[in-house]
């Protein structure tokens, strides 16, 4: 004779399963309803109707939610040579007109409040690390090497001056 407590535990599951078994089925085939109802999804390589496009995923022409790529869309296409998309086609916001990141040192003087862009981050060669021009009287003109350099030929000038002064 069956525990009370083991076919009440039985009925509960039971219960359970019936509850859930339409669930399972239900998200299972929920493409296959969306296909059987609007002719198709995003993403099986074939332009239904409502798509711009399908590629069966992002393409050179083609988001992978089956709008044409586009510049400012807010969708990142990477393979239509977007690096970055903020929703818009303005510069200066670091993101530009082309989709390309804005920042000091990328060698282009963005609307970033950059004076200058000379594709570094570096100090003294006339355009500093935060992308503002440098006067040149910051700019070291020669470094240690320079000077010792220059003061060795201004001696050799110098020695053979002298002795061509004192063979004369
Ligand atoms: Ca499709
Ligand atoms: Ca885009
Ligand atoms: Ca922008
Ligand atoms: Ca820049």
């Amino acid at each position: 004779m069956p525990r009370p407590e083991s076919s009440v535990l039985k009925n509960l599951c039971l219960a359970i399963a019936c509850l859930l078994l339409p669930l399972v089925f239900t998200a299972a085939n929920t493409s296959s309803h969306v296909a059987a109802v609007f002719g198709g999804v995003c993403g099986d390589g074939v332009i239904d109707a409502g798509e711009q496009c399908d590629d069966a995923g992002e393409s050179a022409t083609c988001d992978d939610d089956c709008t044409f790529a586009v510049c400012g869309d807010s969708t990142l296409n990477v393979s239509s040579g977007e690096l970055c998309d903020d929703g818009n086609t303005t510069g200066g916001d670091g993101c530009s007109a082309a989709c390309t990141p804005e920042f000091c040192g990328n060698g282009v003087v963005d609307g970033l409040g950059e004076q200058c862009d000379d594709g570094n981050n570096t100090n003294g060669d006339g355009c500093d690390a935060t992308c503002q021009l440098e006067s040149m009287a910051s700019v070291p003109a020669l470094s240690p090497w320079g000077i010792g350099l220059v003061g060795i030929l201004l001696a050799m000038t110098g020695a053979f001056l002298a002795r061509r002064q004192a063979g004369a």
